[in-house]
Order: structure tokens, then C-alpha cells, then sequence
């Protein structure tokens, strides 16, 4: 079978996990790039760049026209979710034999409003792995009417089969190892290495997907899971030879839950990998153990959630167990061992005031962190802090349904409902503190950010993104400044020289 993966913006795992898997059973695996420079997402949306990048006529449509996929398969986050639709409905016209299947975050969390489309066959709520090789036999088939498991499909007289959601995968050590070749140019990993050695997280932030993904199953799993040592440690070793890497990012959603795993994998990473990397760590779990392993592996970089700096909002609504004090022991530890700490910060939370953004900058003035990332806030589906927006009117019943498609006004990068007065100031005194000289930084109250003029702000915004990228040796800021200046080259050519990547879908 031909299978195509239609990947959109960034590299998905999913799609790597998927495609290594297909490749095993012996079908035809090629990926479509949508790349979303300058429509939106990290590059933020300039219309005209993006509509001089645009190869989506010289490129995309005709990979599609000469392969002719029997199955395209895509992989959501609410964020693309309208992208993804919009691409679907064109895929749907080019290949109309195609069937075309959707998985993902947001298909698990809003699978109704997914299966609503006429141009989506199949839809995967859960994990994927399984489900997805099982669709490729019924689509071989090419009859029956027997549920998949973890699956919505559309049955010839319309209906929805729906199939069981099985329990989660419990030995990882069982899937293959992520497919990096499927994506046109894998140069890209030579300098940023997405890897994940885990499934899960034991908390239940309430603004995240953790605490409805891990109840999709009927059958009962354990839902934090791990890869051996032995499995990652493979991997890399494959990775180093291959690609050369130089970077490794690992998106666990905490890379350091268990000690003892740890403890095994980072002594013998340090001595058959020993390749700079960067992972997300818990300040309720971290300690001076932990970080005297992770500088001994060539870790220089930790990212971790604060979110919220008053701790009664934080337990109360955003259900973190961590108290201020185990913050500003991580803070202190990073320091000491030179670890580079990147701190996440959600502005403009439901109810969020004036005085707790206050007691952020004034917490911030004593602990500083080497980067402070502050977030929008953005309502995904099913998470609970989505019902504490509507009880507080920040969201209504028009926006509860945006949200489900895909088109919460809110984004990471766009400033929430309710965000006009203060949350925008102390979003940029939140962005811009860690790089300014120790004397202006007490200097940067809400009152003067008010007064500063707008383009004065942005030209504090970029400077300090790059000077504390580039202070701190920042793995985005490499992959910005490389990879991106070779990656819009790499799409001009692509664009305006395609025969060689259309001749790559060419497969009779
Ligand atoms: C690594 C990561 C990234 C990386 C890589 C992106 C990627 N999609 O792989 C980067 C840095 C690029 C990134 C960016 C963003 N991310 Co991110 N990211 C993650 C993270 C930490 C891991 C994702 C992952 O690879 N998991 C491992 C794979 C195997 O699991 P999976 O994706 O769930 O896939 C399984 C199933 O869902 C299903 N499946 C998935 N796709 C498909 C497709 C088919 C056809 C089938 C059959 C099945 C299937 O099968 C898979 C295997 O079982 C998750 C948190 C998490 N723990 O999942 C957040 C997460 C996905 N990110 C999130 C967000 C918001 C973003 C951004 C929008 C942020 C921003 N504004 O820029 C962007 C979107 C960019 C993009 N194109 O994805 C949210 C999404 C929430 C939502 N409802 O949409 C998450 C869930 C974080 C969170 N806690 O809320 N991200
Ligand atoms: S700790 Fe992080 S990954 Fe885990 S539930 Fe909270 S936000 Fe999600």
C-alpha cells in the first residue's frame, strides 16, 4: 500500500512511530511537507512571506497528484487542527480513492467534531500503533464492518463503527525506533535531535492534556511508561552514526520521574553518547543528586513549568503540588552546577490578577531564571481549566465550541481574551527581565512598561531573545539562526526547482 504522511510545521514523532511501523509491514511510506513558515505557529504569520514561501501548487499538490496515496494519514494538534482540514479537503480532491485518517491530541480530545468531516474516513482516539496497522488491513480489505480498536470509522451506509479503546501500550521496548528518514531533508536533525524515552505523567495540570488522555481507555493500563535503557541508548547510537547529531532534545514530559532509571541511563550515556542536551525536569521531584548526574551527562540546558507563582492559585486551580520554596531550591541548584534554566510562566490564567502578576516579577527579582518563557494562556480541549474560563465568562458557549474546532482565538503567541491591560505588560516584563543589567531590572514596573511605546518594546523583545539565546548557548536559537536560514533556502529550491521531489512520489 502507499501511504503518505501529510506532516504540517514542525516533526511529529507520531508520524516517525507510524511510519517506521508501516515500513516494517512492507508499504510505500513518503511525507508531505506543509511547511508553515511565516502562516503561523514560530514564525508568527506575515502574509506576504508566507505567500512567497507557499509551495503548496508547485509542490505538495503535484507530490500528491503523481503518488496517488492510497492512505494519507495526519497528525493533529488543536493549533493546526484548521490547517490539517484545510489540506485534508484538498487531498480528498486530488486522490479522491485516498482514504484519509486522522490521530493526534486533538482527535483524541474532540473526536466528534473530527469525524464530522465528509473528506475523513478514519479517526484514531488514543494511541495509535495498533489502531493504524489495523486500518491499513481493513482498508486492504476493502469491506468489512468490524470495529478497529481505538478507531472511528465510516461505514459504506455512513454510520460510525466504533471500536474499543484498548488499554495503552505497556512494553515500549516493543516499538521501533522513530523513523527521522521520512522527512525530505534530514539534515535538520544534525543540529536539534527530538527524541522521547516515555509515555505519561503522573500529574494532572489541569491546563494540560495528561489528566483526560490517561483515562481514554476502557481497559485498565499503566499509563506512565517507560523504554529500557538499552532501547534509547540503541537509538542514539543509530542517531550519532547516521545524522552526526549535535544537539539532543529530549520531550519527555519529565525526563527525570524516575531516579533510578536516570541514575542507569545517564551513566551510560555519558559514556556512549556524551552529545549536549536538553530535557524537562519537575521542581517537585528535583534534587542536587539529580543535578550533579545531568551536568556529569552533558546536560546544559533544563526547561520546567512554574506557571504560576501564587501558590494557592497554582494547587487550587492549576492542581501543581509544588510550593515556591522547591522552585527557588531548583533555581539555586541549576545555578550552582551551571545549568541553564529555562522557566515556563502562563500569563493571563482564568482569574489571574494584578497582585499575583506583582508577586511573579517580585519573586523573579530574587530568583531569577536564566530564561523566562512566559505563555499565553490557550484553552486546548478537555482540559479542566477550560470550565474555571466559562464559570469566570472568560470563554462562553460560542467560544467552548471554537475551542473544540480548532479556533480558539487564543494561542501560545496570541494575547488571550481578557489580556488587553496588564497580562500584556507583564508578559513582555516577563520576557525581557533576565537580560536586562541588574540595575534596570528593579526599574521595569508595570507603571513603566505602560509608558514604554511599541516598537521600543518589540526592540527590547528581540534583543533579549537573542542575547539570552545566545548568552546561554540556546538550542532554539542555534536551530533559528542555522537551521531556519538553510530550511527557507532548502524551500525556495524546493519551490522553485521541484522536479527531483515530485520524482521522489513517483512510485508505480
Ligand atoms: C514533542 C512535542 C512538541 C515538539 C514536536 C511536535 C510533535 N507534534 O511531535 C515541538 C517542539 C515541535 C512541539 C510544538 C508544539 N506543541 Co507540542 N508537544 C510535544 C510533546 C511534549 C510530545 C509529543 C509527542 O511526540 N509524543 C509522543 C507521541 C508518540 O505521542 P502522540 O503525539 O500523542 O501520538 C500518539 C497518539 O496521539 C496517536 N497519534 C498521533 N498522531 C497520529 C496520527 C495518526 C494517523 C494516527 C493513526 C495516530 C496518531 O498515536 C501516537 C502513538 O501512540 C507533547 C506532550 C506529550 N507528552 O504528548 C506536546 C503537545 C503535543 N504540544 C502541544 C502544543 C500546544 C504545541 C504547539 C502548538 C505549541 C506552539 N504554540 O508552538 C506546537 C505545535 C507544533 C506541532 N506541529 O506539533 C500540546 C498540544 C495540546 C493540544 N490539545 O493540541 C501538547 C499535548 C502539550 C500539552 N501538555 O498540552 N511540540
Ligand atoms: S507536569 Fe507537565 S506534562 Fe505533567 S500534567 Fe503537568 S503540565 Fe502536563
Amino acid at each position: 500500500m502507499k501511504i503518505a504522511f501529510f506532516n504540517i510545521g514542525q516533526p511529529y514523532i507520531a508520524l516517525e512511530i507510524l511510519s517506521a511501523i508501516a515500513k516494517k509491514e512492507g508499504h510505500f511510506v513518503r511525507c508531505l511537507h506543509a511547511h508553515t513558515l511565516f502562516k503561523e505557529g514560530l514564525t508568527r504569520e506575515f502574509k506576504r512571506l508566507a505567500k512567497f514561501f507557499n509551495y503548496d501548487k508547485q509542490l505538495l499538490f503535484k507530490q500528491l497528484e503523481v503518488y496517488q496515496p492510497d492512505l494519507i494519514a495526519f497528525s493533529v494538534v488543536t493549533y493546526y487542527y484548521k490547517l490539517a482540514i484545510y489540506y485534508a479537503e484538498i487531498c480528498k480532491k486530488i486522490c479522491p480513492q485516498a482514504k484519509i485518517v486522522f490521530g493526534g491530541i486533538h482527535v483524541s480530545c474532540a473526536p466528534e467534531v473530527v469525524i464530522a468531516n465528509d473528506f475523513i474516513d478514519y479517526i484514531v482516539i488514543g494511541e495509535g500503533e495498533i489502531a493504524f496497522s489495523s486500518i491499513i488491513k481493513h482498508i486492504e480489505k476493502n469491506d468489512s464492518s468490524e470495529p478497529i480498536v481505538n478507531t472511528w470509522y465510516k461505514s459504506k451506509e455512513g454510520n460510525i463503527i466504533k471500536g474499543k479503546q484498548i488499554g495503552f501500550i505497556q512494553d515500549l521496548d516493543s516499538l521501533p525506533h522513530y523513523d527521522k528518514d521520512i522527512y525530505p531533508d534530514s539534515r535538520q536533525w544534525k543540529y536539534y535531535y527530538l527524541t522521547i524515552t516515555s509515555r505519561g505523567c503522573p500529574y494532572n495540570c489541569s491546563y494540560c492534556f495528561n489528566h483526560y488522555f490517561r483515562n481514554i481507555p476502557e481497559e485498565k493500563s499503566n499509563y506512565v511508561r517507560r523504554r529500557s535503557v538499552k532501547h534509547v541508548i540503541e537509538e542514539l547510537v543509530m542517531a550519532k552514526k547516521k545524522y552526526n547529531i549535535s544537539l539532543i532534545e529530549f520531550w519527555d514530559d519529565i525526563f527525570i520521574l524516575d531516579k533510578n532509571w536516570l541514575k542507569e541511563f545517564l551513566d551510560v550515556y555519558k559514556n556512549e553518547i556524551a552529545i549536549p542536551f536538553k530535557c524537562y525536569i519537575h521542581s517537585h521531584l528535583f534534587d542536587e543528586e539529580i543535578a550533579i548526574w545531568l551536568k556529569e551527562a552533558g546536560c546544559k540546558w533544563v526547561d520546567f513549568g512554574i506557571q504560576h507563582i501564587n501558590e494557592e492559585y497554582r494547587k487550587k486551580y492549576l492542581r501543581r503540588p509544588e510550593k515556591n520554596i522547591d522552585i527557588v531550591n531548583t533555581l539555586k541548584i541549576l545555578k550552582k552546577y551551571g545549568i541553564v534554566s529555562f522557566a515556563d510562566y502562563i500569563v493571563a490564567m482564568p482569574g489571574d490578577t494584578i497582585e499575583h502578576n506583582e508577586e511573579a516579577r517580585l519573586f523573579f527579582l530574587e530568583n531569577m531564571p536564566d530564561i523566562i518563557e512566559p505563555y499565553w494562556m490557550s484553552y486546548h480541549p478537555q482540559t479542566d481549566i477550560i470550565k474555571r474560563g466559562y464559570k469566570l465568562k472568560i470563554l462562553n458557549d460560542e467560544t467552548m465550541k471554537l475551542i473544540n474546532q480548532g479556533h480558539d482565538p487564543n494561542s501560545y503567541f496570541a494575547s488571550a481574551l481578557g489580556s488587553k491591560d496588564f497580562h500584556k505588560e507583564y508578559y513582555f516584563i516577563f520576557k525581557v527581565l533576565p537580560g536586562l543589567p541588574a540595575f534596570l531590572r528593579k526599574r521595569l514596573t508595570y507603571n513603566v512598561s505602560k509608558r514604554i511605546p511599541y516598537f521600543i518594546k518589540i526592540f527590547f523583545y528581540i534583543y533579549s531573545i537573542y542575547y539570552l539565546g545566545y548568552k546561554h548557548k540556546s538550542p532554539r536559537i542555534k536551530v533559528f539562526s542555522l537551521y531556519i536560514t538553510r530550511y527557507m533556502l532548502h524551500i525556495l529550491k524546493t519551490k522553485y526547482f521541484p522536479k527531483k521531489w515530485i520524482e521522489y512520489c513517483q512510485i508505480k
